[in-house]
Order: structure tokens, then C-alpha cells, then sequence
């Protein structure tokens, strides 16, 4: 009987070390750990995904986010196939695109929210927040699940991409009977036919534009391509 508890003992020593010494799977993990840690870049560790770098965003609404996508300076070409939006590009110090799989990877176990935050050329900033965020698996196309809108300003550009496939260049999942990431965005996006939101648009520095640039419909128009924006997930905290 003793010797049952001594091990059992152990063994939820043994678990509670496994618990402190597993790496982050995102920002909210790296937030766990030690919960000064600054905005910036670290590597995290999602499961069934790839090792890889991101931007944690510790400031805004509370922190703990982890930087799916971000565009600020026009410095990465965004207008790349299918295989690369897979994957993922860009460097976590500037812009870049975490990789669909690794997204659906970190919000296929837990409950995830998005936060968009953004800004204009004219020094303006707005965000749009949705409660519910996930991206199901590559054989069912990467469909976006978004739900629960917050307004921040921007409004609602987003819900109406809700249920849609991701397209690329080269894979053409939209509802439109051409190809919107060709035709009418030069991007890519869960786009349906077309888009209210084209956050990976061509970067273009302001001003009116076509609708091609990086935009987001309901704050500044599809007409207006954006200074920056960033698409972050954290897990939903019950
Ligand atoms: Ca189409």
C-alpha cells in the first residue's frame, strides 16, 4: 500500500515537471510562463505543427496574442500561391503570414478569438474583435469559422467571409465564377465573391486606390489601402 502511494507520489511529481517544462504552443503559453514578458518575437511550439517564430502582442486588450498575419510597411510580397499561404512566409520582425496548417493547428484543440487591429496613413487606428475564430483543415479548403463581432471602430468587414475556403492565385475555392485573388484583390484571403476584407492586398502607401489594395470595407472603404494591420489569436480565457 505504501509503496502504491510513493508512486503515485512520483508520478504526479513527474507530471507537474512534464506541465512546467513543455515549451509554449503560442503567446498566451509564453504569457503563462512569465507573465512580464514584453511585446516581441518568440518561438513557439504548436502540436502536430511547425517550430516557428511569431510576434506576441502583450499590449493590447489585455495581451496574450499571437500574430497570425501582419502587414506595416510593404516590405514582403503578399501576392504568393497556395503552397506558401500553406506554409507560411515573411519574417516575424516585420510582415508575414503564420502558415494556414499552423493555424489550423493552434486553433483546432482550443477556443480561439481574433483581434484586427489597424491603421491609416493619417495616423488614425480602429480594431474589429470576434469572440470565435478557427480554421478548419486543408482537406476542407482552410474554411474560415469567425463569429461574435466587437466593434472597435473598423466595423464588421469580416463576417461576411465567414464559412468561405481559402483562395490563392493558384487554388480558386471563392464563390465567384472567375478568380477573386486574381481578378479582383491580387491577394489572398478566405474570399467569397469577393471581398469586404483584403488584408494580404497589395501594399500600396495610402490613398485611393483600386480594390486590390489592403483594405478593410467598412472603416475606410475597399478603396483605401491601409498603413498597417494585424490579425491576432489568443485562447478563449472561461
Ligand atoms: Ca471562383
Amino acid at each position: 500500500m505504501k509503496l502504491v502511494l510513493v508512486l503515485l507520489l512520483m508520478a504526479s511529481v513527474l507530471i507537474s515537471c512534464t506541465e512546467l517544462f513543455l515549451p509554449p504552443s503560442d503567446c498566451s503559453d509564453v504569457h503563462r510562463t512569465d507573465n512580464s514578458s514584453p511585446s516581441g518575437v518568440y518561438t513557439i511550439y504548436p502540436i502536430h505543427a511547425t517550430i516557428v517564430k511569431v510576434y506576441c502582442d502583450m499590449e493590447s486588450a489585455g495581451g496574450r496574442w499571437t500574430v497570425i498575419q501582419r502587414r506595416i510597411d510593404g516590405s514582403v510580397n503578399f501576392y504568393r500561391s497556395w503552397d506558401q499561404y500553406k506554409r507560411g512566409f515573411g519574417n516575424a520582425t516585420g510582415e508575414y503570414w503564420l502558415g494556414l496548417e499552423n493555424i489550423h493547428q493552434l486553433t483546432r484543440p482550443l477556443n480561439y478569438e481574433l483581434l484586427v487591429d489597424m491603421e491609416d496613413f493619417e495616423g488614425n487606428k480602429a480594431f474589429a474583435r470576434y469572440s470565435s475564430f478557427s480554421v478548419e483543415a486543408e482537406s476542407d479548403g482552410y474554411t474560415l469559422r469567425v463569429s461574435g463581432f466587437t466593434d472597435g471602430g473598423a466595423g464588421d468587414a469580416l463576417s461576411w467571409h465567414n464559412g468561405m475556403k481559402f483562395s490563392t492565385f493558384d487554388k480558386d475555392q471563392d464563390t465567384y465564377s472567375g478568380n477573386c485573388a486574381v481578378s479582383f484583390s491580387k491577394g489572398a484571403f478566405w474570399y467569397n465573391s469577393c471581398h469586404y476584407a483584403n488584408p494580404n492586398g497589395v501594399y500600396q502607401w495610402g490613398g485611393l486606390t483600386t480594390r486590390v489594395g489592403v483594405n478593410w470595407h467598412t472603416w475606410r472603404s475597399s478603396l483605401y489601402s491601409m498603413k498597417s494591420i494585424s490579425m491576432k489569436i489568443r485562447p478563449v480565457q472561461n
